[in-house]
């Protein structure tokens, strides 16, 4: 049986991965972090809490990833910890730095000195290209990588540190560059669930605006379910190679915002308000990737789209407020 070790498991991504993963039939390990509210700690969990072993801990603290990794000796390790809320990394930028950059270098030392034939996986991110974009509108691997935020910063530091330790000492290690990713386990401050809750609470009278920052910007949003896969994918390849994952499919949040209250039977101009405080010093203007290597190299393909993905997430929050 393969042992992973997932960093980051009471996330969107690592719960999903998690479950993924146990059905493979993975024994599956995850580091949370401590948090005062036990329920809040790992409540994504839920549907997999018997079958995967969970060890407090923090990527930011060498000495705990060391003892873990030594303890636990797993084939694969994920890491998907972050300080992962790009506005949020402009308030924070030491501790989102911290989390993402020497975080992950925590990772990399431990497994050198431990045991270097340990697969890892990094979850890198869109938001490090910034506002670079090829001729056809598209961003690839090859798209210069000039990130407008903290947080995209850091991700592209421990994107290099991907190639570094790979080509330094031999290690399987590969970057996923995932564009913006959701489901109905999005936390409500990033912009998709934002929406979906602020209709769906206006819908049942329980609001009567929602406030929201920049609305001309693009995103290029998947389903996380899909994406894990895509992450699995990557670590089964022969040799260690980078992919971006994407749908090539990309929307403004005027476009998510008039999907979302049409479904509900409402028009978001009459709801939707301005509020500055959700503008980011620099913007990332659009994202829109091109993952044809990933699906033609290893058969990856998105099973949800735009649509699909809204819907489900519009359900699940209706069903919340019955
Ligand atoms: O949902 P967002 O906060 O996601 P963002 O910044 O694109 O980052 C997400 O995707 C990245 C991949 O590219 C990940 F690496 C990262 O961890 C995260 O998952 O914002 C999306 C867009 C932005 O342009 C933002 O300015 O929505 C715009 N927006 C407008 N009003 C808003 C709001 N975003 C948030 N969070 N809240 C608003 O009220």
């Amino acid at each position: 049986m393969k042992k992973t070790l997932i960093f980051g498991a009471s996330g969107q991504d690592g719960s999903f991965l998690s479950e993924f993963l146990f059905k493979q039939g993975y024994e599956v390990h995850g580091m949370v972090r401590r948090h005062s509210v036990a329920e809040n700690q790992s409540y994504r969990l839920n549907g997999i809490k018997d079958n995967i072993q969970l060890h407090y801990g923090d990527i930011t603290d060498a000495s705990n990833v060391f003892n873990l990794i030594n303890k636990i000796q797993p084939d694969e390790i994920y890491n998907l910890a972050a300080q992962s809320h790009v506005r949020i990394s402009f308030d924070m930028p030491g501790f989102t730095n911290q989390v993402n950059s020497q975080g992950f270098l925590n990772v990399l030392e431990a497994v050198r000195c431990i045991k270097p034939d340990i697969k890892i996986y990094q979850a890198s991110s869109s938001e490090m290209f910034g506002n670079s974009i090829d001729a056809d509108n598209y961003q690839r691997i090859t798209t210069p990588m000039v990130p407008v935020s903290p947080y995209g910063c850091s991700k592209l530091f421990s994107h290099n540190l991907v190639h570094n330790y790979r080509n330094s000492y031999n290690m399987f290690i590969v970057s996923g560059i995932l564009f913006n990713h959701e489901s109905p386990r999005r936390g409500t401050n990033f912009v998709t669930a934002k929406v979906v809750n602020g209709a769906v609470r206006i819908k049942k009278g329980l609001d009567k605006t929602l406030s929201l920052g920049n609305l001309d910007a693009a995103r290029d949003w998947g389903h996380s379910k899909d994406y894990v896969k895509a992450m699995h994918l990557m670590m089964q390849n022969e040799s260690p190679k980078d992919y971006v994952v994407s749908t090539g499919d990309s929307h403004t949040i005027h476009e998510l915002c008039n999907y979302v209250f049409g479904s509900l039977d409402m028009d978001y101009k009459d709801y939707v308000v301005l509020d500055k405080a959700y503008l980011r010093p620099e913007e990332l203007n659009v994202l829109k990737g091109d993952s044809s290597p990933i699906q033609n190299d290893l058969g990856w393909k998105p099973e949800y789209n735009f649509q699909t993905l809204l819907d489900e997430m519009i359900a699940y929050w209706t069903k919340k407020y019955e």
